[in-house]
């Protein structure tokens, strides 16, 4: 589901189509994006709740919503979630440091880690996710304003389930991070991907993440100042690595989570490095 709002024009009216000869209308304002994998008995109530939150997003009332339903003919890959837990962080400078010693624990290079740092601080948040080299920083994508969507995962009843309960303890159990830890657990189990830098776009949500099979997936608080605009994904992907499979993979080949790994409470940054997953 993708859902939009059109900026309103001067007289309080939405700008639907171009007039000829007229300035083209302004772009649509992103509200909300969600998807999954589900057995077909489970499709319309599915819609029902992606219309309902489409509609009553905190981010504006959604004017065009786009729902799209795909058979799916492939049988899905199961894989197990990220191991999660929270970095003790008080402010932007603390996060930019904890973003920059995780990356360099899972050997990204400095350069890329720059590189990355200007995407997701930078003044427009792309919409995809950067795929980046991880030791020059070279970013992979055809499109680069499109970048690459990941795309087809979801979570099994009995692993979302035990997912809530794990994170009720930490009472953090809210769909914005049910949802990024899926995303990050398909980014994470591709092969040749070694980690991703996620900053909400949401000028609201202030929490972001560093995700990788070594350090798990490790939320960092106040890692951008609260009305930004900027956001974005970066995933590293090994220098030598061929981008195509990688593309094929994230955005077509299903993924589900069946299995929970453990979810921590609040860690500083030196007992999430003591964690070595791999
Ligand atoms: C998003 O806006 O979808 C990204 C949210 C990233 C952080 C989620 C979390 O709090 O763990």
């Amino acid at each position: 589901m993708r859902a939009s709002l059109q900026r309103k024009t001067g007289r309080g009216q939405c700008a639907v189509a171009p007039i000829p000869g007229a300035q083209s209308p302004t772009p649509p304002v992103h509200i909300s994006g969600a998807e999954g994998i589900y057995s077909r008995h489970y499709i319309m109530s599915v819609v029902q709740e992606y219309i309902d939150r489409a509609i009553s997003h905190p981010r504006g009332r959604a004017d065009r919503i786009t729902i799209t339903i795909e058979k799916i003919n492939q049988k899905p890959i199961l894989i197990s979630s990220l191991p999660l837990v929270t970095a003790e962080c008080r402010d932007i400078s603390q996060a930019e440091d904890i973003i920059q010693q995780l990356l360099s624990s899972n050997s990204i290079d400095e350069k890329a880690i720059n590189r990355a740092l200007g995407i997701v601080y930078g003044k427009n948040a792309m919409r995809g996710a950067s795929l980046m080299l991880s030791g020059s920083g070279k970013r992979t994508e055809p499109d680069r304003q499109r970048g690459t969507r990941v795309s087809h995962m979801g979570i099994g009843s009995n692993a979302l389930r035990g997912l809530s309960l794990e994170l009720q303890r930490h009472g953090i159990n809210m769909q914005t991070v049910q949802e990024a830890l899926v995303l990050a657990s398909k980014v994470s189990s591709c092969g040749d991907i070694i980690a991703e830098l996620c900053v909400s776009d949401d000028p609201d949500y202030t929490t972001g993440y560093v995700a990788s099979r070594h350090t798990g997936y490790v939320r960092i608080p106040h890692i951008k100042k609260k009305g930004s605009k900027s956001g974005g994904r970066v995933l590293f992907i090994r220098e030598d690595a061929d981008p195509g499979p990688v593309f094929e993979y994230l955005e077509k080949t299903p993924v589900i989570i069946n299995r929970i790994s453990p979810c921590k409470g609040e860690m500083n940054i030196d007992e999430i490095l003591d964690c070595n997953y791999q």
